[in-house]
């Protein structure tokens, strides 16, 4: 049975091929599937139920796309996709993710080079045949080169990308949820632990019918090729070569098989060590007592097995969050008094980093972004629509005082909520701002981010976010390497001496939870806690569906070890109040 879930996945796909097809992203089909995309994501509710004239009553769904949903909903795929997708294999629909190679050249690169994937492509720059085809030259074959090597793309050791496997893995759970007899279901592995590429994802059921389980694996339309189809464990391959591992285990057993899945290996191993100095074994079916040495197999005292919280308790351990478990000296913290009180979601209750339709790539009005934050709970909002200096995203000087009286109007809507003027920067090539110092200093709040120039020395870009950095009217610095994860590079600086500056003016660093980003990165993020850098987690959400980012955010800053008071957005609101009118442009 489809579920919206389905027909976004499929208007996605869509999307991908049809840019392919049309050589454009910009042609009229692609921005219709685009727009019946982000037009079912705000209706929100269930569509698989509707007729095509009731979808096209959804405004932004045409006649066409609703037929496809209808077919998909009906029969189970869609003809117009299918077709697509013989066209353009998962292999060659991964050159998409290269920078610096639109579909009109990807259509020479095949017409002209028989290249058909990553391997092809790769080894057609090796030969130097790609800077012969009109449009490209020694240079743009180089970076595109680069840009294959600094993404991993090639080779039996690929990973995918974790904003790709996140909603894959999603989905199963809850597929797998609705399976008769089934008690509980995780995915584990690297994806548990927030790496930021993932090589298959590990999917942990707890029940008492594997039989059962296994047959809706089997049967579930994400399966393009089974590698392994036993009784307790079921492997497979999705139509993009991603592998997916999923193993059922006894519910009372299913602690210590999550807690095995999850790893890391390093972290595991620290667990197994700390079992056996106190005359016990651990693994994937419990932790066991080993001290009467006359007793053997199932006769051996299970001491825990049945949530990971009896397993660490019993090890004389506080609970290790997954993205810690990376064998980083995390056991010996938790067995120690030093751990610190660890940034959790329902600590937050505010977003700093937050657009509306005043922005060009914003999608909700202020009044539904307001609304959904209520919500969800939080009590403070810094509305950052992008400045002027973002081309077509930005807002003038005049637009944003129309905007701050909007804002002041939507906020008698919402008392109990303080609903901040706020604007995100574009930080310019060597670090310039938008519009003149006196008004930027008008915001109530600012999130200053690179969205451009992502190709220069490394020197160039420390100085570059150190000039932001110091600017007095910047309050945070958003997303702050620019990346995409496995699909462009951020930029590249000295760390320390950014982290230094950010500690130096009393700047927040970001942890955007959007998954393609991440960014500061886990690692970043660690060193900059060790330093006592403030931190503030937010979704840069651009649309109402976008929230749920903030979960991805928060164990993105558990990864790096984050402690509560150090993330701005769990203060108070007085304490914050007064943390930001500090600074020196407020005297
Ligand atoms: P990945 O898939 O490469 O992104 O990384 P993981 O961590 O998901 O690794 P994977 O899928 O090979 O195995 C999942 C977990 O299972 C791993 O994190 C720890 C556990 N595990 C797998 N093989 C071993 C092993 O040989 N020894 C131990 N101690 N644990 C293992
Ligand atoms: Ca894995
Ligand atoms: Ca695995
Ligand atoms: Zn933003």
């Amino acid at each position: 049975m489809a579920t919206n879930r389905d027909v976004l996945a499929m208007l996605s796909e869509l999307i991908t091929l049809t840019t392919l097809e049309e050589e454009s992203p910009q042609s009229f089909k692609v921005r219709a599937y685009e727009n019946a995309k982000l037009a079912i994501e705000a209706h929100g509710d269930d569509v698989t139920e509707l007729k095509v004239g009731e979808l096209t009553k959804i405004k932004g769904v045409g006649k066409a796309t609703a037929s496809k949903i209808r077919e998909l909903v009906d029969t189970g795929s869609v003809d117009k996709v299918d077709k697509l997708r013989e066209k353009y294999p998962p292999g060659f629909v991964e050159l998409t993710r290269i920078p610096g190679i639109g579909p009109k050249t990807l259509k020479l690169v095949r017409s002209e080079l028989g290249v058909e994937d990553v391997d092809g492509l790769r080894a057609a720059i090796a030969e130097e045949k790609l800077r012969t085809l009109p449009g490209l030259g020694e240079t743009s074959e180089a970076k595109i080169g680069k840009a294959i090597d600094r993404l991993g793309l090639s080779g039996k050791d690929r990973r995918t990308p974790i904003a790709d496997a996140m909603p894959l893995a999603e989905r199963l759970v809850a597929d797998l949820r609705d399976v008769a007899g089934v008690v509980d279901v995780a995915y584990c592995g690297s994806l548990r632990r927030m790496s930021e590429t993932i090589g298959d994802i590990d999917i942990t059921v707890s029940s008492k019918k594997p039989a059962k389980v296994m047959a809706a694996v089997v049967a579930h339309p994400e399966v393009d090729d089974l590698v392994v189809n036993g009784e307790t464990k079921t492997s497979f391959l999705t139509r993009t070569g991603l592998q997916v591992d999923v193993r059922v285990v006894e519910p009372a057993q299913f602690g210590a098989a999550t807690l095995y899945f999850t790893g890391s290996k390093a972290h595991n191993i620290a667990l197994r060590q700390r079992a056996l100095d106190r005359n016990m074994t651990l693994n994937e079916y419990g932790l066991i007592d080993t001290s009467d040495e006359t007793l053997e197999g199932d006769a051996r005292p299970v001491v825990a097995s049945k949530t990971e919280e009896e397993i660490y308790s019993a090890l004389d351990l506080a609970f290790i969050a997954p993205p810690m478990r990376e064998g980083q000296g995390e056991v010996d913290a938790a067995a120690g008094d030093s751990m610190p009180e660890l940034i959790q979601r329902r600590h937050i209750h505010a977003d700093l980093h937050y657009h509306t339709a005043r922005s060009g790539d914003g999608r909700s009005s202020v009044e539904d972004m307001v609304k959904v934050a209520e919500d969800n709970g939080y009590d403070f909002l810094a509305i950052t629509d992008h400045g002027v200096d973002l081309a077509i995203n930005g807002s003038t000087a005049e637009e944003m005082l129309e905007h701050r009286d909007h804002i002041s109007r939507v906020q008698k809507d919402h008392p109990n909520m303080l609903l901040m003027w706020g604007c995100e920067l574009n930080i310019g090539a060597s670090g310039g701002l938008d519009y003149d110092d006196d008004f930027r200093a008008l915001f109530d709040y600012t999130v200053a981010s690179v969205h451009s120039h992502y190709d220069q020395k490394p020197n160039v870009q420390t100085d570059r976010l150190v000039a932001a950095i110091s600017d007095p009217t910047v309050n945070s610095i958003g997303h702050l390497s620019g990346r995409y994860i496995g699909r462009r590079p951020g930029i590249e600086f000295d760390v320390d001496a950014v982290l230094d500056a950010l500690l130096h003016f009393d700047v927040a660093l970001e942890v955007n939870g959007a998954l393609q980003r991440l960014d500061a990165a886990s690692d970043v993020v660690r060193r900059a806690v060790d330093r006592g850098v403030k931190l503030v987690i937010n979704t840069d959400s651009h649309h109402t569906s976008e929230l749920g980012r903030m979960e991805y955010g928060v164990q993105t800053a558990q990864r790096g070890w984050a402690p509560r008071d150090l993330v701005i957005n769990t203060w108070d609101r007085a304490d914050f109040l007064t943390w930001v009118e500090g600074r020196p442009h407020r005297t």
